[in-house]
């Protein structure tokens, strides 16, 4: 007992439906081009597989979250809200929403604090933290969806938490790495594990 712990939260493909979100998008913006199920869905780049299909379809995919709206628009991945709002209400916990927003910058932040907002109240924008560097951020937990989260700091503070999506569900990971298969998975033992 003492210490608190403090668990950080990614957004896109953890709370926010980014693969589902820019499937509908892109199919209806580019009705007649192919595209990439989500079930075929390899690598954490979504502009990556998509140019590797068609090499103009990088910019296409790319013009997708660059729109305005997209971020805001996003549905919230089943049980997320309700878990990081649990969370938030557990006794000596502090919980972080970590995010890197897109380079194109004109609607991506604001919008990811109008969800944060929406979905989770606006005491929540207290807890809102965009970084294109998590390695700087220090935390007990990172639950995230990237496999390889990478920067500046050799040693994060952090354990990564490998949170399953379309894109790295056949990733077979070190036996170290610990994965969330879904907000339906036992996130609070994940919780307890680091609790000192
Ligand atoms: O805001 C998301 C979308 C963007 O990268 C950010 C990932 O943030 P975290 O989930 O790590 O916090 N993004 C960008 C591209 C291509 C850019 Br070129 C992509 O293919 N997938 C993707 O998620």
């Amino acid at each position: 007992a003492g210490k608190r712990l403090r668990v950080l939260v990614d957004m896109d493909g953890v709370l926010a439906d980014f693969e589902g979100g820019f499937l509908k998008k892109y199919r209806a913006r580019y009705p007649d081009e192919p595209f990439i199920t989500l079930d075929d869905r390899r690598g954490f780049w979504v502009s990556l597989q998509y140019g590797q299909l068609r090499s103009d379809l990088s910019e296409k995919a790319i013009s997708i979250w660059e729109s305005k709206g997209f971020f805001i628009d996003l549905d919230p991945l089943p049980g997320g809200v309700e878990a990081v709002k649990e969370m938030a209400r557990m006794d000596d916990t502090d919980v972080f929403i970590c995010t890197s927003p897109i380079k194109h910058y004109k609607h991506c932040p604001y919008e990811k604090y109008a969800w944060v907002e929406k979905h989770l109240g606006c005491d929540f924008l207290e807890q809102v933290i965009l970084t294109r560097d998590k390695t700087l951020i220090a935390g007990d937990l990172l639950i995230d969806d990237k496999p390889d989260i990478q920067g500046v700091e050799p040693t994060p503070a952090w354990e990564h938490i490998l949170f399953t999506a379309c894109h790295n569900k056949h990733l077979s990971v070190s036996p170290s790495q610990r994965r969330l298969l879904s907000w339906s998975d036992d996130w609070r033992g994940i919780l307890d594990s680091k609790r000192k």
